[in-house]
């Protein structure tokens, strides 16, 4: 448990590194535990003029929403005490990152901003890479010791720095217990801890409860018995927690038990347990995240299961869909199910927590990934119809608006495995906060936040540049020596971290072989799902589906995610599929390396322990990136017949 502390003491402070310089007065009508960490936050970090007056002033400004905040030279202002924490952060910041000293308003894109932790309860986390859960150890232990309470405060205050302000704590494949009273004790006690920091909590359920830990006979949504279990539970959990946040729901999906089971829908599910946690306030977040072992090509299957209930749920009820159609790819199009719904909020689910990029063994600043879903066109109602419009309000002013990311953290000194790995954290909340965000002022922000003393601009070019370019670059890296030109789903199967795409196995369903996503074979590569394939083009709206449909328009990053297309064609820049192939994977590997050199040249400039760190990693990832492109190219040279062009590396 030792660890736990170093993470203050070490310098793992994540991007909250700021010690105050000078001294700040501060004036307040009102007092609340909120605010006390607003005024802590403040006397710690301020590095405004000495001895400054600042006041918090509680507004009736109509331009301040939600938990928003407008600063003024000596004044916070919002509307509620959270919005005085979020503008004290804002403000810190600016501090920090030697902005100037002006106005400056700023309201959630998102009311909700919500972290999903993967976490078991027997400590271990799914698709976790830094260790173990920092919530859960086991079944005989569920004290919080003094060094635990410390750690959620560290995580209380760095998700509220950045906006984050719910946060699930457990796995959406969820163990029934969490719903038993010694679990739901130690909830209360988290959510006592991270309540001042402004983070609600939420629990992942089980759907099968009512029979695992209830005794019932039948889990059946329309039972009423079921549904009696469900409103008492959650009275119970409200009378633990009264500001509890509601239900994280994964059902009929990849094994776990759902309405289904009892020849239900989603919609009747989803609202029984709308309906259990309404009297309380509390919301349903139910995943969309559904494929069933069918004829039908995987990626059509969530949206085709969900589109006829639009409008359906009840009010509280929110559908989290994953950024893609498939499941969290170096690349993918954007879910058609973003621009679908007319009535039934929508809500995107990103995967901070790098499953198929690298894990925390690779570099990989997602916020372009993010960024790059978020300003996708579904067209849904014209031009402009981002996903981001789609979600966040703009375009169907729906009062309830949510996004989640898929938690990177774990008990590692570091949180999350690989240092850069806390940019990932860093952004999915500034982009929570606000979808219109640049990665590359995240990415620049976080640099100096991280890795800098507050307004330091010595090492501008030196570091800041060049580390802030490898950033922005890793991404599309990692897409060129993992799965390029559209490619998805070829992983080593379970570990997700390596290559595998010849991958086959008649025993288990096609969709859970790499076979089935790539379909190389002598002619050409890619999954046709354009109008003489699969079709799925047809779930996006016009001008869209008819770009994506023809291959000559198609944007060559999915071309073969949509195309079968032959390895003699002529892509855009006049090589034919096989010799552009060959060149991504290869350009991929020399990012890579690129990205060593940088690193290598910044020796100095950065702690000694973070410099080797990283620097190690990075090596790692180079002879991973090598392994990629060779198995892949040595693969699918087996269909193509046709040599590696000689100007780029050998095979090793
Ligand atoms: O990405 C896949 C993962 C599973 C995960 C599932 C999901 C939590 O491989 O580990 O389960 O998606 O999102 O439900």
């Amino acid at each position: 448990t030792c660890t736990y502390f170093a993470k203050a003491e070490d310098g793992h402070e994540l991007w909250l590194r700021n010690k105050s310089a000078t001294n700040v007065n501060i004036q307040t009508a009102k007092k609340s535990p909120v605010l006390d960490i607003a005024i802590n936050e403040l006397k710690k970090g301020w590095l405004g003029k000495n001895d400054a007056k600042l006041k918090f002033e509680f507004s009736t400004d109509a331009s301040i929403k939600g938990d928003g905040f407008r600063l003024e030279r000596s004044t916070i202002k919002a509307k509620t005490d959270l919005g005085i924490l979020y503008g004290t952060f804002e403000m810190l910041r600016r501090q920090y990152l030697g902005k100037a000293d002006e106005n400056f308003s700023s309201n959630p894109s998102y009311s909700r901003r919500i972290l999903n932790h993967w976490d078991n309860l027997d400590g271990s986390v799914e698709r976790g890479y830094a260790g173990k859960s920092i919530f859960w150890r086991n079944d005989q232990d569920l004290t919080i010791s003094q060094a635990d309470r410390e750690l959620y405060q560290l995580y209380g205050r760095a998700n509220a720095s950045v906006g984050i302000n719910g946060t699930v704590l457990n796995n959406v494949n969820a163990s029934a217990k969490i719903l038993t009273a010694p679990y739901l004790k130690k909830v209360q006690a988290i959510a006592g801890i991270l309540r001042p920091y402004g983070l609600k909590v939420y629990l992942s359920v089980n759907f099968s409860a009512p029979v695992t830990i209830g005794k019932l006979k039948t889990a059946d949504p329309l039972d009423a018995q079921v549904r009696k279990w469900w409103a008492d539970k959650a009275k119970e959990i409200y009378q633990l927690v009264p500001d509890f946040g509601g239900f994280l729901v994964k059902a009929n999906s990849e094994g776990q038990p759902g309405p289904q089971d009892f020849g239900r829908t989603h919609v009747d599910g989803a609202n029984m347990m709308a309906d259990a946690v309404a009297p309380f306030g509390g919301i349903v977040m139910w995943r969309a995240f559904v494929y069933q072992t069918s004829e039908q090509d995987r990626t059509k299957q969530a949206y085709n299961e969900f589109l006829h209930y639009d409008g359906q749920f009840k009010k509280n009820v929110i559908l989290q869909v994953k950024n893609g159609p498939l499941d969290f790819q170096p690349r993918e199009p954007f879910s058609a199910l973003f621009g679908a719904m007319n009535q039934t909020p929508v809500m995107p689910e990103f995967q901070i927590t790098q499953e198929y990029l690298g894990q925390s063994k690779q570099l990989a600043f997602l916020s372009t990934l993010w960024e790059e879903c978020l300003n996708s066109d579904t067209y849904q109602k014209g031009k402009g119809s981002t996903v981001a419009a789609c979600t966040d309000g703009t375009l169907s002013k729906n009062p309830l608006t949510a996004i989640a990311g898929v938690a990177n953290i774990g008990s590692d000194r570091n949180w999350t495995g690989h240092i850069f790995a806390q940019s990932n954290w860093y952004a999915f909340g500034r982009l929570a906060w606000n979808n219109q965000l640049k990665s590359e002022d995240i990415a620049d922000e976080w640099i100096r936040q991280t890795f800098l003393d507050a307004g330091e601009k010595a090492k501008d070019q030196a570091f800041v540049k060049p580390v802030k370019e490898m950033m922005l670059e890793s991404r599309e890296a990692i897409v060129n020596y993992m799965m390029p030109l559209g490619l998805h789903h070829i992983f080593a199967e379970g570990h997700h971290y390596g290559p595998a795409p010849w991958f086959a196995n008649t025993k288990i369903r096609a969709d859970w072989t790499s076979v089935y996503y790539h379909k190389a074979d002598t002619i050409g590569l890619g999954f046709n799902r354009s109008h003489t394939g699969s079709n799925s083009v047809e779930q996006y709206h016009e001008p869209l589906r008819s770009k994506l449909d023809n291959l000559a328009t198609c944007p060559e990053e999915y071309l073969l995610w949509f195309h079968h297309v032959p390895w003699t064609y002529k892509l855009k820049n006049g090589k034919d599929l096989w010799t552009e192939l060959c060149y991504r994977y290869d350009t991929g590997v020399q990012q890579v390396r690129t990205f060593q050199k940088t690193w290598d040249k910044v020796h100095g400039l950065v702690d000694e322990e973070r410099f080797t760190a990283v620097q190690s990693k990075l090596r790692t990832q180079s002879r991973d990136a090598q392994i990629w492109k060779d198995a892949c190219l040595l693969y699918f040279q087996t269909f193509s017949k046709r040599d590696i062009p000689y100007d780029i590396e050998r095979p090793v």
